[in-house]
């Protein structure tokens, strides 16, 4: 995929993060399947506590999977794995290093989101901001404050770039965060913890191309 803005914006829209932490390997790979083929626009591989051997096991039977669909795949943190997975980009948090360290170590082609509290926190260089809480998230624990509606409407035009709003989010949330400003939805629990992964991920995706405007493929 190419970084530029507007494949970015689509990329965005309905970007579901598998937390790898409290699943097998066998389980990551079914899930991503079933995302993949039910509209998911992007995926991110999130594992807080999981050593890089593990990471790298999944990135590698993980990407052929969102290759075949066209859907970028991302790591969390990890931007050192980046060039030896073959992945698409990596997701930063304000401790993650420096946007120019790993720009520079994972190449011009990769893309870079940055997980922001407020535009206070925006740097130059990322291809994305991801911002939140939005709502109550019972996923992160060390989430900052709820961030809410209001906010990301007033706060949209001071964040430079492409964006994805996270916590809580649901196909209920989604459309009225889509008419705040978000150019997307990043999701773990409503995908990834439903009955039916794939027809919850088909859900949301319908919902946020109908408040953007856009006819679901
Ligand atoms: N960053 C801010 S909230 C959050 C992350 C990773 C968790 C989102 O999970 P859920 O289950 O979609 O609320
Ligand atoms: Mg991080």
């Amino acid at each position: 995929m190419k970084r530029d803005e507007d494949q970015v914006c689509l990329a965005l829209r309905c970007y579901v993060i598998l937390n790898v932490d409290t699943r097998d390997h066998a389980a990551v790979c079914r899930l991503a399947e079933q995302i993949v083929s039910s509209g998911a626009t992007m995926v991110q591989l999130r594992d807080k506590h999981g050593d890089d051997d593990r990471i790298t096991s999944l990135a590698r039977d993980v990407l052929p999977i969102c290759r075949q669909a066209q859907v970028p795949l991302i790591l969390n943190d990890r931007w050192h794995l980046v060039e030896k997975t073959g992945v698409d980009g990596v997701h930063l948090g304000a401790d993650d290093g420096t946007i120019a360290e790993v720009r520079s170590a994972i190449g011009t082609e990769a893309i870079i989101g940055l997980s922001i509290d407020s535009p206070d926190d925006c740097e130059v260089g990322p291809d994305y901001f991801g911002l939140g809480p939005i709502f109550n998230t019972d996923t992160k624990h060390d989430a900052g404050p709820v961030v809410g509606l209001a906010q990301l409407r007033g706060w949209r035009e001071h964040i430079p770039g492409p964006l994805v709003a996270i916590g809580g989010m649901s196909v209920e949330r989604a459309p009225a965060v889509i008419h705040a400003g978000a150019d997307g939805v990043a999701v773990v629990s409503a995908v990834c913890n439903a009955i039916h992964p794939d027809r919850a991920c088909r859900n949301l995706r319908d919902a946020i191309d109908k408040a953007l405007g856009i006819p679901t493929a």
